[in-house]
This record gives C-alpha cells, sequence and structure tokens, in this order.
C-alpha cells in the first residue's frame, strides 16, 4: 500500500492548498486506499530520514513497495500510469496529458505561486508594490493562453485527464484572489473538475488529517 508522506499540521490559509492534496486526489481517482505519515514543520523536515523521502524536506512524498518517490507531478503520474487511470489509453492522448502536467507545475505554477507568496507572506512590504503588478500581469498572460488552449472543450485533452487534475490544483492557488473568475471558460472547467466526487474525498481528507493535529 502507498504511503503519503504530508505535514502532521499547517496555517489554516495553507490547509487545503498543501500539494499533499494533488497527491490524495490522484489516489482517490485512482481508487487506492493509502496510509498516512506525518513529519511537523520545522526541524524534522531536515532529518535525515526526511531528507531520504524528500531531498529538499518538502511534502509530499511517498513509499510504496522499496520506491521512495517525491514531486507531486512525479507522484500524481507515478499514480496514473500504475491504475491506467487518469491517462488516456492511446499514446499521443498520454502523452499530450504528461505535457499538461509539465505545464501545470512548470509554465502556470511558477506564477501563480510568486504571486501567492506575494500576497501570503509579504502582503503589504513596500518592496511589492511594483512587484506585484508585474507577476499578476504574467499570470493573466499564462491564463489567457491557457483558455484559449482550453477552447470549448471540457477538459484539455477532452477527458479528464491527471493534466487537469494537475491544473486546477495550481489554479486553486489563486483562490484568494478573483483572477481565474475574469476567465469564465477557465474557471468553469476549474469548477467542472473540482466537482468530481473523488476531488470532495481528497478535501474532507485533507482537512480531517490537519484537525486532528490541531
Ligand atoms: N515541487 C514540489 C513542491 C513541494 C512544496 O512546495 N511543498 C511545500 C508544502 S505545499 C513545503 O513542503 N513547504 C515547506 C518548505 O518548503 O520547507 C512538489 O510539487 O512536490
Amino acid at each position: 500500500m502507498i504511503t503519503l508522506t504530508t505535514y502532521a499540521w499547517v496555517p489554516d490559509f495553507a490547509a487545503p492548498l498543501m500539494r499533499a492534496f494533488r497527491v490524495r486526489w490522484a489516489l482517490e481517482e485512482a481508487g487506492l486506499p493509502y496510509a498516512v505519515r506525518t513529519v511537523a514543520l520545522g526541524p524534522e523536515q531536515r532529518s535525515p530520514e526526511h531528507l531520504a523521502r524528500q531531498p529538499f524536506g518538502q511534502a509530499p512524498a511517498i513509499e510504496e513497495d522499496g520506491l521512495v518517490l517525491f514531486e507531486s507531478g512525479a507522484i500524481a503520474l507515478y499514480v496514473a500510469e500504475k491504475t491506467g487511470t487518469l491517462l488516456p489509453r492511446d499514446r499521443i492522448g498520454r502523452e499530450r496529458a504528461t505535457a499538461w502536467v509539465f505545464a501545470a507545475l512548470n509554465s502556470v505554477e511558477i506564477w501563480i505561486q510568486q504571486l501567492a507568496s506575494l500576497d501570503f507572506f509579504h502582503a503589504k512590504e513596500e518592496w511589492t508594490k511594483d512587484f506585484r503588478p508585474q507577476i499578476e500581469k504574467l499570470v493573466h498572460d499564462r491564463l489567457d493562453l491557457l483558455e484559449k488552449a482550453l477552447g470549448g472543450k471540457d477538459y484539455l485533452e477532452g477527458t479528464f485527464t491527471v493534466g487537469d487534475l494537475m491544473m486546477t490544483d495550481v489554479l486553486r492557488i489563486l483562490d484568494h484572489t478573483n483572477i481565474v473568475a475574469a476567465y469564465p471558460r477557465l474557471s468553469a472547467y476549474k469548477q467542472r473538475c473540482q466537482a468530481r466526487p473523488a476531488f470532495k474525498r481528497a478535501m474532507t481528507a485533507q482537512r480531517e488529517g490537519f484537525q486532528k493535529a490541531a
């Protein structure tokens, strides 16, 4: 059985966003049961045991049958490939879905995460005054092009894949803003993905995990 390593507790604003959520969501979509191991924010992140799981002392990580895997994108793809869920059956569809996972993490999340970091950790600091609008502009540019790529489809490649799971979870990082709402088709897409029963189960599990530790 897969063991997911996540944090025992995170601040309230981070609870729904913590990246272990994407792994929980993928596991729920695949119908795989999993065990949870927790580490505490702070010195335990840099313990040899945890660094062996996640070389940067972060979370999530998973373990299964001697495999130790880190990076939420790699883990979600592992779950998708292992179970044959969340990936189209045809080769081209699989490659395209994989590309969307990388796009979510490498082309979209980098700007969205910068904006969120400014808002969550540096709000009202003088130096962000000119910087934040520049980052927001870059986020808008990515979302505008993402909405164009989505076009009139329900999902990025027509059917729900691990690429949609990752893209939706990245867009959720903007939930403290009204930025996504400026893109009606993208906004409807995000809501469609979040309406999936597996999303709801994963969110319940994540919140309950943190509440128990609070
Ligand atoms: N690229 C990594 C990022 C993981 C990450 O940023 N995790 C955050 C929690 S959501 C974390 O561990 N933050 C604490 C830290 O960096 O020390 C992934 O996608 O798994």
